[in-house]
């Protein structure tokens, strides 16, 4: 777990726990008895920090959490390391991140080479730096930078982190061998321990960057607990001590590793990568090379799509049907990373590469060489097909063939080619160049490999991925539509759009189903919505509101006018009287007494019913595990982190308390909210959906 080697004077003590060096009970045990032996050791007179493997050291091991915690503490550790009288070097390659950065932050000197990351992203779990990090970074590199790190959980390189004064220096070659150098040198030169306790503070200017942290947090981690907590801890460096700066540390750090926020993220953590694990699809499966990539479509999606790939490093031809459509797609896609740089999160450099990785054709023959073809057309399945029987034509044996549909079946869509094989569903989500989710669709026949592909693709192109079976509307929008449904009903019945929206607005979600409609656009629904009719008639109950809405006109935001009315320019949605109305009318026609629906009520009434039909999509094998469900939700819908995704949500308040009210609302309203027989077993049972295997 860890070693000890002695270069001359120099006692090299290295890390080694894969496949990240998590600062496990065992390695911080190890850390102890060779810092100790290396600190008694006569001979020794410095000593050099190192991680074996991929890097110097990921943090401490999440796994641990809401464990009882056992000694020696890192904390403790790391106070010893800096208190230690022989000058300690953290030599560091790779991520130095968490605990690891915090751990790098107790050595006198640090040097990186070229790879080194540093940051504390205990943030994204729910956590503040736990081991000194509030007191020790902002001494070290300024209060500014510091709470920037600390609040976006970021991680900044080598040359970044030279130039604020994390990394003493930067080095090419062996970190370990060139960290022993400089430790050689610094005994030359007669240097001994440098404790970053001992930097002063610097103090001005403090106030406004404390002010501006606390804006930028209330807006956008609304709801989370974690960056109040993460910017009182570093503003208390101003005034305590290092030694109370650091109980209070802790005293957060306890208080927070217990609460629903983090476990909601620590959840998230593992669920993420819990996801590229496919039953059926081994980790050693071989994958193919993508080294160039085509977009069929240059609409929204296909110029979101293309961003995507080439942002991750993918060069990729857009192919429209002719060139003034992709003029004018490849001219959006200018636009919209000139606005990234001018809004400065992104280089004027880093938009000429990655514009230089995208081109426009007309002619399906120029892409005939590439690896992988995403098609982005309009959601309509001759089209698609028609689109799919072309590639089957032209692509070269081996291209991953893959569809951007929302709904389609991707098997229908397979069957068009002679290589159903090389078919898969990458279904991303709007704005694509943004937004993180990319559900992946296996048809019944495609390959192992293709999939092994396209999850590692989602990866190395900074994406999330979760794999998921064919069905109408996969698991996102399949789910989603169970959640608007009831929406629509609790209209009838009673409620108001922005009464709906505000409840749900407050359990955290970006919008509610009514803003979110009028975002979106009504009219795309309303097509899907006359498609199903004519195609699948049914008895079911059945919301004319929105329908009537958009026969208004009324197509949402870019018609002035949906669910709510906006003012010339604004985004702003104002309740409508109008539609209110409307509303009211509808019930009547209905013949449905309207009455007071309280937040609770609605948000039960959305919420349960959309993991109810998460419940059926797990018992069907639509979705591999509950936490795939969550990782779409948070990812593609803005499901809040801090609840973990609906399935954990069901976990935390029970999944009984869920089966509970679905039979009360089953009662009420008959079939389509009955419970799903996944639901009852487990409110049965006392298990959770984290429990149940498919
Ligand atoms: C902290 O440090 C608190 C302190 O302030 C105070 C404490 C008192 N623990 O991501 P990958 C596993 S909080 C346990 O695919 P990559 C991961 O689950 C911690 N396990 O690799 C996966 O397992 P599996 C702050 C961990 O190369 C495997 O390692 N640190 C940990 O793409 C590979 O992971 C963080 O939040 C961990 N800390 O990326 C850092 N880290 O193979 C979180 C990873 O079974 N880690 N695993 O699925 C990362 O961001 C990335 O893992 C890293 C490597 C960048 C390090």
């Amino acid at each position: 777990m860890v070693e000890l080697e002695l270069h001359g004077a120099v006692a090299v003590v290295a890390l080694d726990n894969p496949p990240v060096n998590a600062l496990s009970v065992a390695v911080r045990q190890g850390l102890a008895d060779a810092l100790g032996k290396a600190a008694s050791d006569d001979t020794v007179k410095a000593i050099v920090l190192v991680g074996q493997g991929r890097c110097f050291c990921g943090g401490a091991d999440i796994r641990e959490f809401g464990k009882p915690r056992k000694a020696p503490f890192l904390s403790d550790v790391i106070n010893t390391i800096e208190a230690c009288e022989k000058p300690v070097v953290a030599a560091i390659h790779g991520t130095a991140i968490g605990g690891g950065c915090e751990l790098a932050l107790g050595c006198h000197y640090r040097i990186g080479d070229t790879s080194a990351r540093f940051g504390q992203p205990e943030i994204k779990l729910g956590l503040l730096p736990g081991a000194g990090g509030s007191q020790r970074l902002p001494r070290l590199i300024g209060i500014g930078p510091a709470l920037e790190i600390i609040l976006s959980g970021d991680y900044l390189g080598a040359q970044e982190g030279k130039a604020l004064g994390f990394f003493d220096a930067i080095v090419e070659g062996d970190p370990t061998q060139e960290a022993v150098r400089f430790a050689e040198g610094l005994l030359a030169a007669g240097k001994g321990p440098r404790p970053s306790r001992h930097m002063k503070i610097e103090k001005a200017g403090a106030e406004k960057i404390f002010a501006a942290a606390r804006a930028k947090a209330a807006k956008r981690a609304r709801g989370l607990i974690a960056p109040e907590r993460c910017i009182a801890v570093v503003e208390s460096a101003l005034t305590l001590s290092v030694d109370e700066g650091l109980a209070l540390e802790r005293k957060y750090f306890d208080e927070l590793v217990v609460s629903d926020q983090s476990k909601a993220q620590r959840h998230l953590f593992f669920a993420e990568r819990q996801a590229r694990k496919i039953p059926g699809v081994p980790a050693d499966t071989p994958t193919r090379p993508v080294r160039k990539a085509a977009v069929i479509g240059c609409g929204t999606m296909g110029r979101g799509i293309a961003m995507s790939l080439a942002n991750g490093g993918i060069p990729v031809t857009v192919l429209d049907r002719d060139r003034e459509t992709l003029d004018a797609g490849l001219s959006a896609i200018r636009d919209t990373y000139a606005g990234s740089v001018s809004r400065g999160s992104l280089s004027q450099a880093d938009m000429n590469s990655r514009l230089a990785r995208i081109d426009g054709t007309a002619d399906y023959a120029d892409i005939g060489d590439t690896d992988l073809v995403i098609e982005a057309v309009f959601e309509d399945m001759a089209l698609k097909k028609q689109v799919f029987a072309t590639l089957d034509e032209v692509c070269k044996p081996g291209a991953i063939l893959a569809t951007n549909t929302s709904t389609l079946d991707v098997d229908e869509i397979a069957a068009a080619t002679a290589r159903p094989g090389d078919v898969i569903g990458t279904h991303f989500f709007s704005p694509a160049n943004v937004m993180k989710l990319m559900e992946n669709v296996r048809g019944k026949k495609t390959a192992p490999e293709v999939i092994a592909t396209v999850m590692k693709l989602t990866k190395d192109i900074g994406k999330v991925g979760a794999l998921v079976g064919v069905c109408d509307g996969f698991v996102g929008n399949r789910m989603l539509y169970a959640y608007t449904r009831q929406a629509n009903f609790l209209l009838e019945e009673g409620a108001l759009p922005h009464e709906v929206d505000k409840a749900i607005y407050d359990f955290g979600l970006p919008m509610g189903p009514f803003a979110m409609g009028d975002l979106a656009g009504l009219d795309v629904g309303y097509a899907v919505r006359q498609h199903r009719r004519k195609t699948s008639p049914s008895n079911e109950r059945y919301s004319p509101i929105a329908d009537r809405i958009v026969e208004m006109g009324r197509h949402g935001q870019k018609t002035g006018a949906g669910w709510y009315r906006y003012e010339d320019g604004s985004r702003k949605a104002i309740p409508d009287p109008a539609i209110e109305k409307l509303i009211a009318g509808v019930s009547g026609e209905l013949g449905i007494p309207r009455r007071k629906i309280s937040s609770q009520e609605i948000l039960e009434r959305c919420l349960y019913p959309l993991i109810n039909e998460g419940a059926k999509i797990l018992t069907e094998g639509i979705a591999i595990r509950a936490s795939d469900i969550d990782v779409i939700w948070v990812h593609g819908y803005g499901f809040p982190r801090g609840r973990g995704g609906p399935m954990f949500h069901a976990d935390l308040i029970g999944p009984d308390r869920v089966y509970k009210a679905m039979c009360e609302f089953h009662e009420q309203h008959g079939d389509m909210l009955r419970p799903a027989p996944l639901l009852e077993d487990l409110a049965k049972s006392g298990k959770k959906f984290a429990d149940y295997a498919s």
